[in-house]
């Protein structure tokens, strides 16, 4: 790495702090930097708070003239009024030695205007250190900021023989990963801001769907039931709330919401979702619920969780045919990510 890529690296690395956080904001973090010594970090830290480079700029020391820095920040800076003033203005006003930015915001309210301001106001700006990882580090805001629907992740666990779930007869334990991994499973609950099942998971599971092994908040919940087959009285529905998407009705409860798609497909109920605010959503189940996400291509990235022990029967997981952008070896299992394209 050469030097501005060490810096990204650490913007990188800081921004990841507000994992828990800032959704539906980008992650995102800054340094100053003066005659190579970082003199001060800020990141995203909450959403609707400050930005990374207004925090950055609060810690650098007063015995540091500011104007003597190099700026590196993961995401251009922004240039319009949201919930807090433009960084680009912030910037200008310092009018530091260099802005390196990692990759461009495509909020389409930014996207490019924040680096043209930094340009006209004779900022010397450098693009695209490390751009490929700063975008991975937002991939659900690029998602949403460029196709106006949420990031779609499903997850599922298999057998060493590839079964997801036993038969529905069976009386055994379907639990399938090492519990140690329960932990990895609710972060991922945690940084989605939806969750997302089928009825015949509520009714034959009952899980409770929050995040309890991890830090961060609870998913909104969202069930799919076409024919309205879900059992309200499971465990799931006495706490926070849930969405039922279903063919036939629109009524709200104290804790659940039902809402009429028709024709019931996963599209609608993804925009329907994106209309609501929700940007990321983890599926979690079960077979014909993934079956459909991956029947209709409306899935962005798979979690498949493989175990290395085998069943002698149950029901068989899906295939994917696509190639695994990496792999883990995680206690007893294999985690693998496998990106739609
Ligand atoms: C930055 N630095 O740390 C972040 C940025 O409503 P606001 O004011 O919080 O603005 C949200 C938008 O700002 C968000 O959609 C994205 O375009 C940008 N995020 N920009 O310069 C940051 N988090
Ligand atoms: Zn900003």
């Amino acid at each position: 790495m050469n030097t501005d890529e060490i810096y990204m690296d650490r913007c990188i690395e800081i921004a990841q702090k507000g994992k828990f956080h800032v959704a539906p904001n980008p992650m995102v973090g800054c340094l100053f930097v003066s005659n190579d010594v970082i003199i001060s970090e800020g990141y995203h830290q909450k959403y609707g708070g400050s930005h990374a480079e207004v925090n950055a700029y609060q810690s650098i020391p007063s015995d540091i003239d500011p104007k003597t820095c190099d700026v590196y920040v993961s995401l251009e800076p922004c240039s319009y009024h949201g919930k807090t003033p433009p960084c680009s203005d912030l910037l200008i006003k310092i009018k530091p030695n260099r802005v390196v930015i990692g990759c461009l915001d495509p909020n389409p309210k930014v996207s490019g205007a924040g680096i043209k301001a930094l340009e006209d106001a004779g900022i010397h700006v450098i693009v695209g250190v490390l751009e490929e990882r700063c975008e991975q580090l937002n991939k659900y805001f690029f998602k949403v900021q460029k196709f106006n629907l949420p990031f779609v992740t499903l997850k599922w666990a298999q057998t060493k023989n590839k079964f997801m779930a036993r038969k529905s007869s069976s009386k055994e334990s379907s639990k399938i990963s090492d519990s140690r991994n329960d932990s990895y499973v609710h972060e991922l609950r945690a940084i989605h801001q939806a969750i997302l099942v089928g009825s015949n998971t509520v009714n034959t599971d009952d899980p409770l769907l929050n995040v309890r092994y991890s830090e961060g908040n609870d998913p909104l919940k969202v069930v799919l039931s076409p024919n309205l087959s879900v059992d309200c009285k499971k465990q799931l529905f006495s706490v926070g709330r849930t969405l039922i998407y279903n063919k036939t009705s629109n009524e709200l409860f104290d804790n659940y919401q039902l809402i009429k798609i028709d024709p019931f497909n996963i599209e609608g109920i993804l925009s329907d979702l994106f209309e609501r605010g929700i940007h990321s959503i983890l599926v979690e189940g079960g077979i014909q619920v993934i079956q459909s996400f991956l029947d209709s291509d409306l899935w962005d990235e798979a979690i498949v969780i493989e175990s290395n022990n085998s069943w002698d029967d149950g029901q068989i997981a899906p295939l994917l045919n696509s190639s695994p952008v990496s792999l883990k070896q995680a206690y007893n299992d294999n985690i693998t990510i496998y990106n739609k394209k």
